[in-house]
Order: structure tokens, then sequence, then C-alpha cells
């Protein structure tokens, strides 16, 4: 594996590149271009900056993490070609860049969906955190104002403006696609555009959903072992994988990810790797550090799991607490990411030495 940290870009990222240097280990960053819009062709002089602000800094980008899918496409509308064409145009780009992983999502209107962003923790950190009865009883509209207004004065990923401005519409567009129609709106679009991954040996790595299950009665279909198999079988090209997620994944205990981690070799692309603490399966949970005993998880098991299955491409910590009074974007301070990348890179040693 190959140890990452997340990264926003200039501007949108309380963290700087010099610092990501600076944690052992961490070679790389998922990165992305954060000004630009869902179905927007990501131009290749844009792409080269990226690289080359990366490279001074003694880093690569070792993934996109993510190029948006427009609705259009997960909606299946007619204009869906023409965001297919544009999206496939942005993958020449990355490729011709030597950029070779991207990750994605197919989740209608929201990307993930926590109902606190800043919820105190036993330790006087604070964290995300999800309760079901407050997504059940809330506006999704006003969901969607109050994180905004939380996030600390940052443009989280999921949340961007321009998705802020049409929830009601977005809600309209998707009532009458059911579950079905999402999943063959997906592998219409992973035929399309695996040609051109074929060409650029370029990984996509979908994303599960976070939570996996239906929230605001929008479908779900990237959940579990089952559907995930599902839709690699559908598409059955080693350049369509997913992103192990095991804070996403992990929502759901029935999920047993080690398992889910053995079942798909060659197949998984990229891992988050966090642990969760639950409180009520399914309704009432938080993040919690990487530690397996601070939370539900026994991430040496995970860490063993992707060891076993020869995995090597990019991984990285994922949502950290806020500690140390950092100033940052919910989930994505340096400190405690920094902690969880070191603890990752030494369950990782310790099972490279004691498997040997
Ligand atoms: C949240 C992230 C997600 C993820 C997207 C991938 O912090 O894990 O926003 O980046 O779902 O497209």
């Amino acid at each position: 594996m190959k140890m990452t940290l997340r990264w926003f870009g200039t501007g949108y990222d309380s963290v700087t590149l010099d610092k990501i240097r600076q944690i052992p280990g961490v070679k790389g960053v998922i990165t992305t271009l954060y000004s630009t819009k869902p179905g927007e062709v990501w131009t290749r002089e844009a792409i080269r900056a990226l690289k080359e602000e990366v490279e001074a800094a003694g880093l690569e980008i070792s993934g996109i993490e993510s190029v948006n899918i427009h609705d259009d496409i997960k909606i299946g509308l007619p204009t869906r070609d023409q965001y297919i064409e544009n999206y496939i145009k942005t993958l020449e780009n990355l490729g011709e860049e030597g950029i070779k992983m991207v990750c994605y999502n197919f989740m209608p209107v929201f990307d993930w969906t926590r109902t606190d962003l800043a919820k105190p923790r036993h330790d006087g950190s604070t964290v995300l955190s999800y309760d079901q009865n407050v997504v059940d009883s809330i506006d999704p509209q006003v969901f969607f104002d109050q994180t905004d207004a939380n996030s600390n004065g940052f443009v989280m990923p999921g949340w961007e403006p321009e998705r802020l401005a049409h929830v009601k519409e977005l809600f309209d567009a998707y009532k009458n696609v059911t579950e079905e129609d999402l999943f063959n709106n997906l592998v219409y679009f992973l035929k399309a555009i695996m040609p051109t991954c074929d060409k650029y040996d370029i990984n996509m790595a979908i994303h599960p959903d976070d939570p996996a299950w239906p929230v605001f009665n929008l479908p779900r279909i990237i959940t579990g072992k089952e559907n995930i198999h599902r839709m690699l079988k559908a598409v059955d090209n080693p350049h369509n994988g997913l992103t192990l997620c095991t804070g996403s994944l992990g929502t759901n205990l029935d999920n047993d990810i080690p398992d889910i981690i053995r079942s798909m070799p060659g197949r998984i692309h990229f891992a988050h790797v966090r642990n969760l603490q639950h409180w009520i399966p399914g309704k009432l949970f938080e993040e919690a550090a990487h530690l397996s005993s601070d939370g539900t998880f026994d991430m040496y098991e995970i860490m063993k799991a992707l060891h076993d299955i020869g995995f090597e491409g990019p991984i990285r910590p994922d949502h950290g607490r806020t500690v140390w009074g950092e100033v940052c974007m919910p989930g994505y301070g340096l400190y405690d990411r920094a902690m969880g990348a070191c603890y990752l890179n030494g369950l990782w040693e310790a099972i490279e030495k004691s498997s040997k």
C-alpha cells in the first residue's frame, strides 16, 4: 500500500503540502480540482498546474478524489451522454498527466451524511456523528443549510454551494428513480468510460454510500458485499473497482469488512481506513480515533485483510477527530489524520514483518 493524505488544494484546505510532507511515510496526496463543478471538463493545463504544485512540495498526486458525476448521469436523463463525454475528456487529460486512480461516488443529491459535525467525545475532541432520528425528522433543505453553516467556513466535499442551491429540484428529479434505475445508470456510465480507462490504465474506485442505507428516501446502491459484487460483475473489467471505505461500509455492522476485502482481490483500488464508535447499530454512531480500542472496529484485522490480498494502491487515514484546538474543516484537520497515518503505518509494518 501507499500511504497518502487527502488534500483539497491551496485556498480550500487549512493543511499545507509542507506539513503533509512531514508525516512519516506519506509520499503522496489524494486531491481534486475543487473549483470545478460536476459535469465540467478538467483541462490538461489545470491538472498539470496542480501536479506541479504538489511535486514542488516533494509529494506526488496518488489519485483523485473525486471527479464528481453530474446528476443527469445518475438520473439517466438524455443529457447524460454529453456529461459522460466530458467525463471521458477529463479522464483522458488525467491519463495524459499520468494520474491513474479516480475515486467517485454514485449517491443521489447528497454525498456523505452526518447530523453533527462537532460532537464532543470522551477525550475532549470533537467528531462527526450520525443520528437517524435527526435525519428522519428534518427537511433536507434545512439539513443542508445547517451542515453548511457548521463547517467552520470551509466548503466541504459533497456539500458544495452549487448543490446547496438546488436541493429541492434535485429531489424532484430523483422522484421516480428506483435503485434498479440508479444501478443501470451506473452500469451505463461505467461501460462508456471503460475503453478510456483501459487506454490510460486508470482505475475507477467507486466510494460506498455513507451511511450504507437510504437517507431521505433516496436510493442507495453501493452499501454492502452483495451489491458491490453485482456492480463489479456487471462491468467485469479490472479498472472498475472499489474505494474500500471502512467508515462508510462500517456504518452497517452486518458488513464484515475483512471478509468484503478478501472477497475482491484486485478490485480494491483505494482504501479509506478509519474507526467508528457505534451506540445504537444502524441509528446512532460517531467517528472515533483510528486506534481499534477507541471504537468498534478491529483495525488490525482490516489492515491484515488488505495485506493478505496484496493491496498496493493508495490508502489514507480518513476523517479525523478535531484535536488540540485545531481550526479546520470538520473531519479533515492535520493532527488526528497524521496520528491515523502513523498508526496505520505501524500496523502495516508489524503485519509485514510478522508475515515473512
Ligand atoms: C467524505 C468522503 C466523501 C468521498 C466521496 C467520493 O469525507 O469520504 O465525500 O470523498 O463520496 O466521491
